[in-house]
């Protein structure tokens, strides 16, 4: 344990929101009244630059908005103060409870992509060791699952980004596809700004006109759910403009012959009618793309949020490949991660197929290894569980009891209305959280725990780069950790051991079960990690980290990338007569996910102060709507009222709303849960919706 005086020292740390994890230094308020915000030069990814998010962070700090005591629902149903001892005992109470009654797959478990590693690697261990169920999986599943899925398929490991950021002014290129990093990264903007400085092209494929495509040379606005198509349709030009590399299809990838036939099927007039996106414009993408002698295409959440996300992602993955701009430097296909830790949330456990290290819960030598590590017999393992949206809608019925820690679903979930019915249904539900959000307010109990700036651990940014948060401020006396609440939770489960309470040591342990994985961390350790500024995985025991992958070679059995033959298919919900439009949805710079902390801030909310529907002049009036005036978008799933925002800015046969608020406008009422059959997402993207005015 390092002792530092907190009160007035300055503490080198990121911010607790996005997977940039922007460095920042954090000074103390004199009277012990807080920190703020300062400038952090040295660090790499930002050099500095914070969005207003990160700026005022420490305002959730404050006692005024955050939770300060555990809360227990009483027999009159209120949720009212009680000591530590009693939250923790009805917890662990009610967990056992439903176990004995109902087996321990009646037992589930919710986690985060915001919660550190040590807390995600925790969670996951507690799930298969405490209470031994299977149902255990998380927020991370509704972000980049399609990508980490079609990563896997092709590369044989999924890490967001195979380069640092600081590559891509270095290359001739960037496709970007469904990603609006000026207001979801701001600080990130500045890599593409640099690319254009230095002669390199941008594109942007988005069916809105974003703050992002204003940079653009060329900006495709595709008609929402038909990025597959569109893919096929580039590499379908590229082929038959005799653009491809041969010679790295021969020597590095497998597969060839089934994707180049998929792709030819998809001419450019039959994609133009797809995607509504002119042939020359397509042929002007094809060839910005191939001209320059590297190129990079890299996918957010617009592609990657539909029911055949995975499938599309492989198809931009192909487009690299047959171009030969995978594993050679400046070029490749990347994902940009979201949650601050949505890149290490995925590797340690808490996903529903996954051990530490990114092993396999199915592979019988990755069972032995971790179960080794955690000092239990291997057999006691349990097997996979269900993915996030099939978890809550089983709750209830297969899974009666739930521990929720960093999530809010009952804003962020698809078919919202129902999944809020699901967790109302439970025979038990404890969340774990800093503030009281529309989740947790539901709840048997509600334990409130500390902040990125009262605690130490670590995250793994977007780029792979695992950085350190150090404990910058003395937390309220009221609150615990995350891990105190896991220990004491394991402990009156009969756990003694196995689950301490410091961040480092749990760092340790995770290494060690991470050793050998495909996300190796066996060489990191707090110290490395400030004194390199962030290390990348793999870093195995006694080695370097790894900045750039597959350069040599890819991570699969044969050491060839893997060409995904795929063709395109509708969306599950397409318009018709009743539903003529499509609705997507996404994010404002000013709020951030369910809103649960952004929502506390009122900086925040006097910039983005509530939801709203963009539609196009057109559409507007059409159905005789002017802007700001209240309109219905009606799905078949439920209803949502909100103002109008007229922009010439989207498709006219497309409305989009942010996902930030509950209430009639929360936009997750309209949503489809149909899920990508290989990853488990559901189509937040795209859905069938009617509006008129309210
Ligand atoms: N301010 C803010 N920043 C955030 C977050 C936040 O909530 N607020 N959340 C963080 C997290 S967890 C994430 S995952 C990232 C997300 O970061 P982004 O992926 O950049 O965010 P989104 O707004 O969800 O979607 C990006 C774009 O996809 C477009 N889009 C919609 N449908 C389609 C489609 O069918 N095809 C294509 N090509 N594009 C489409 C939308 O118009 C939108 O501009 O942001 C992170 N940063
Ligand atoms: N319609 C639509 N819906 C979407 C999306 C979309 O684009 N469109 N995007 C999806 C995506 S990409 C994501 S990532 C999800 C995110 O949606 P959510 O999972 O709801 O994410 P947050 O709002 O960040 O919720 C995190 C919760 O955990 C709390 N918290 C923060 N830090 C900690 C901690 O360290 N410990 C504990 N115990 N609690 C903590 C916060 O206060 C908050 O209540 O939303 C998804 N939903
Ligand atoms: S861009 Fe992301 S990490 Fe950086 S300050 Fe904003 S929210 Fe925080
Ligand atoms: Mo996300």
């Amino acid at each position: 344990m390092r002792t530092t005086d907190l009160s007035t020292a300055v503490t080198a740390t990121h911010c607790p929101y996005c997977a940039l994890q922007c460095g920042m230094n954090l000074r103390p308020v004199p009277d012990g009244a807080g920190v703020v915000v300062e400038e952090r030069a040295d660090f790499p990814v930002n050099g500095g630059a914070l969005c207003g998010k990160g700026r005022t962070a420490p305002a959730v700090l404050s006692s005024r908005v955050r939770l300060t005591e555990p809360l227990v629902r009483t027999h009159a149903g209120r949720l009212e103060p009680a000591t530590w001892e009693e939250a923790l005992d009805a917890v662990a109470g009610g967990l056992a409870r439903t176990g004995r009654a109902h087996g321990p797959d009646a037992v589930g478990v919710f986690g985060g992509g915001g919660l550190t590693n040590e807390k995600a690697y925790a969670l996951g261990k507690f799930a298969r060791v405490a209470l031994r169920t299977s149902q255990i999986d998380y927020n991370g599943r509704f972000c980049m699952s399609s990508a980490a899925a079609a990563h896997q398929r092709a590369f044989g490991l999924d890490r967001g980004l195979p380069f640092p950021l600081e590559d891509i002014p270095r290359t001739g290129c960037v496709i970007l596809v469904g990603s609006n990093p000026a207001e979801t990264m701001p600080p990130a903007l500045r890599y593409l700004t640099e690319l254009k400085a230095n002669g390199g092209t941008l594109i942007v494929i988005d069916p809105r006109r974003t703050r992002t495509a204003e940079h653009a040379d060329l900006h495709l606005a595709p008609r929402p759910g038909t990025d597959l198509a569109l893919a096929l349709g580039l590499l379908h030009l590229v082929v038959a403009q005799g653009r491809t590399d041969e010679e790295f299809i021969a020597a590095r990838t497998t597969g060839w012959a089934q994707a180049r036939a998929a792709a030819m099927a998809h001419w450019p007039e039959l994609v133009e009618r797809i995607t509504g996106v002119p042939v020359p414009r397509l042929r002007e993408a094809a060839e910005l793309f191939c001209a320059p002698s590297s190129a990079m295409v890299l996918t957010a959440r617009g592609p990657e949020q539909q029911s055949k996300g995975t499938d599309t992602v492989g198809a931009w993955i192909n487009l690299c490949l047959a171009t030969g701009r995978a594993g050679r430097p400046y070029s490749g296909y990347g994902c940009l991660t979201g949650q601050g830790n949505g890149q290490g949330g995925r590797e340690h456990g808490q996903k529903a197929d996954q051990l530490p290290g990114y092993r396999k819960l199915t592979d019988p030598a990755a069972r032995a290894h971790v179960a080794g590590v955690w000092g239990v017999d291997p057999a006691t393992l349990p097997g996979p569980g269900r993915s996030a949206y099939e978890l809550l809608d089983s709750l209830g019925t297969d899974v009666r009891a739930l521990l929720l820690m960093g999530s809010n679903p009952v804003v962020s979930a698809p078919r919202v209305a129902h999944v809020e019915e699901r967790i109302r249904s439970l025979d038990f539900l404890a969340v774990a959280d800093v503030v009281l959000s529309e989740t947790a307010a539901l709840a048997d109990v509600v334990l409130p725990v500390t902040q990125w700036a009262e605690e130490t651990g670590t995250t793994t940014n977007l780029e792979g780069r695992v950085l350190l948060r150090r404990r910058a401020l003395t937390p309220p006396p009221g609150v615990r950790t995350d891990l105190e609440v896991l220990h004491g939770l394991a402990d009156r489960l009969g756990i003694e051991k196995g689950f301490p309470t410091d961040p480092e040591e749990v760092f340790g342990e995770l290494r060690r079960a991470s050793a050998g994985g495909p996300a190796d961390y066996a060489g990191i350790t707090y110290a490395r990690i400030e004194a390199e500024q962030g290390v990348f995985w793999p870093c195995p025991q006694d080695g370097a980290g790894t900045p750039r992958l597959f350069l040599d070679r890819f991570a699969t059995d044969d050491g060839r990338a893997r060409f995904a033959a795929v063709s395109h298919r509708d969306a599950a919900e397409v318009p018709d007569a009743d539903y003529p439009l499509l609705l997507t949805t996404g994010r404002v710079v000013a709020q951030y996910q369910s809103g649960a902390q952004t929502r506390r801030v009122a900086e925040l909310n006097a910039a983005a102060p509530g939801p709203f529907v963009e539609l196009h002049p057109r559409l507007a009036a059409r159905i005789g709507v002017v802007d700001g005036s209240p309109l219905a978008v009606v799905s078949r799933r439920g209803r949502c009222v909100a103002p109008a925002r007229v922009t010439d800015a989207i498709r006219a046969d497309t409305v989009f709303m942010p996902f930030h608020w509950p209430g009639e406008g929360r936009a997750n009422n309209l949503t489809n849960p149909a899920l990508d059959p290989v990853s488990g997402m559901p189509e937040f993207k795209v859905c069938a919706v009617r509006v008129e005015p309210a």
